[in-house]
């Protein structure tokens, strides 16, 4: 049966400009624990004191996970792990001929030499030992095998191949697995896959095929780089498509929000499973279809991990999905009033990237003639803004200066961090803003003040005069 390896608190962190907080490392292996991950790699107790501190904290839980420090081959790395109270140790070291010649300056004698030592030493601790060659995927076959047979020898029982680069594809993983399965003495086999070139799940699972035990993942995706396979992804892929049944998947979302916020670091729209987009339907032929049996275009019910299906409204919407949309509203109308609303969305879709629910109330409103929910016109507002602790202000400021609507922003002190004065037509207008504002990454909270009345200063020319 599978097993899943976090590292979201190791590789994770090794994401340019992440840092946790240890409660937020905390926070996010109890939920790695409730989702049911069998291993959680807790950092590298010898980066920092504060990731020493997390280590031994999530080790004090007794979470049903196998608590993990990662460690160059190194005795006070080593006897830092142990000191933290984790189950086990990861004792790495590189096997590749650059890593070895340029980065280590070792022979291979000398490299087998220090495996054995290390992983003999982390045993003689008490503790379990995982040895991972780094850069396995580019080292001469013979003298990996060598350098793991030396550490299964010493006491690892678990040989994590890792593919550092991401230079593998499928089928040539599978086969280099296969082999090594048959090289290698007993032990586990897990894979550790890059995603440089978009391959890491797929090299992950072939290597599953072909008899390797273990797929390291980060809750979305984090790690060097572009990171290791998704956490999400992989478990719902096996789930789907394979029927592991062993992980619970109704924390994923809150899961991959949780450390979205914790990081600053925000998924793309298409991004897999937890994706704005995931679960979004567009087209009038695919929404048509969905609406009728959702399996059309879903692969998997989007509640399983706590998200929701949605129906794009735009010009490429057709007539079923903008009934839908209006029977939400129990708004009724005939087949001529439906077909006259879609002909008026697919215009102003021409002309705009995004058409919001209180649109197409307006829209209805004035084809059907009835008065639904619209108010007056020309509203001034101050959307005051706050910002995700560890988000650049300035960086969301800059993204707000091109909203059309807004007509001037502020960095401001005190509860909220930007002020943005904003001119609209409707308050149909000023909800679309304000749903657009908080689809803006690093945006927390927004609060908005409806202008009643404008005053200028003198020096604007006119002397105090209502607008
Ligand atoms: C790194 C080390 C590592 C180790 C993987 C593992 C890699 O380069 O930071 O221990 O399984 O990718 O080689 O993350
Ligand atoms: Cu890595």
């Amino acid at each position: 049966m599978i097993k899943i390896l976090d590292s979201t608190l190791r590789e994770g962190e090794q994401t340019p400009y992440v840092n946790f907080t240890v409660d937020e490392k905390i926070e996010i292996a109890k939920l790695l624990d409730k989702i049911g991950v069998d291993m959680i790699e807790a950092g590298d107790p010898s980066v920092s004191p504060k990731v020493y501190e997390a280590i031994k904290k999530i080790s004090s839980l007794n979470l049903k996970a196998e608590i993990i420090a990662h460690s160059l081959a190194m005795k006070s790395g080593i006897e830092k792990a142990k000191s933290a109270g984790v189950n086990r140790v990861v004792v790495f070291f590189p096997t590749s001929k650059i890593h070895l010649e340029t980065k280590m300056r070792k022979t291979q004698e000398e490299a087998l030499e220090i495996i054995k030592e290390h992983v003999k030493y982390a045993k003689s601790l008490g503790l379990k030992v995982r040895y991972t060659p780094e850069d396995a995927t580019r080292t001469e076959f013979d003298f990996l095998v060598k350098a793991c047979n030396t550490a299964i020898e010493a006491g690892a029982d678990r040989i994590s191949i890792a593919d550092t680069l991401g230079i593998m594809q499928p089928h040539v993983f599978y086969d280099q697995i296969k082999k090594l399965k048959k090289a290698l003495l007993p032990c586990e086999i897990d894979v550790h896959c890059h995603n440089d070139f978009g391959l890491a799940l797929a090299n992950a699972m072939a290597a599953v095929r072909a008899g390797a035990n273990c797929i390291h993942v980060t809750v979305n995706g984090m790690g060097e780089r572009t990171g290791i396979p998704d956490l999400a992804e992989t478990i719902i892929a096996y789930n789907v498509l394979d029927n592991v049944e062993k992980y619970d998947l109704k924390y994923i979302k809150e899961l991959s929000s949780y450390v979205e916020k914790a990081s600053g670091f925000f998924t793309a729209p298409n991004k897999t499973i937890i994706g704005q987009n995931a679960f979004s339907h567009k087209s009038g032929v695919h929404t048509n279809g969905v609406i009728k049996n959702p399996k059309t275009y879903e692969a998997f019910d989007p509640e399983i991990v706590g998200m929701e299906r949605k129906i794009i409204i735009d010009k490429y919407t057709g007539k079923a999905a903008v009934k839908s949309k209006l029977d939400e509203y129990n708004i009724k109308v005939d087949e001529e009033g439906l077909k006259k609303i879609v002909m008026e969305i697919k215009k102003i879709g021409d002309d705009r990237k995004i058409l919001h629910d209180a649109d197409i109330i307006e829209i209805a409103e004035r084809i059907t003639g009835e008065t639904l929910d619209v108010i007056p016109k020309t509203i001034n507002a101050i959307i005051l803004i706050a910002v995700e602790s560890q988000v650049y202000t300035t960086s969301v400021v800059r993204r707000l200066k091109n909203f059309k609507n807004i007509d001037s922003v502020f960095e401001i002190t005190g509860d909220h961090d930007i002020s943005a004065y904003v001119k609209v037509d409707s308050t149909a207008e000023l909800n679309n803003l304000i749903e657009e504002l908080r689809t803006v990454p690093g945006i927390k909270q927004t609060n908005t003040k409806l202008v009643l009345k404008k005053h200028n200063g003198v020096h604007n020319g006119k002397d105090k005069v209502a607008e």
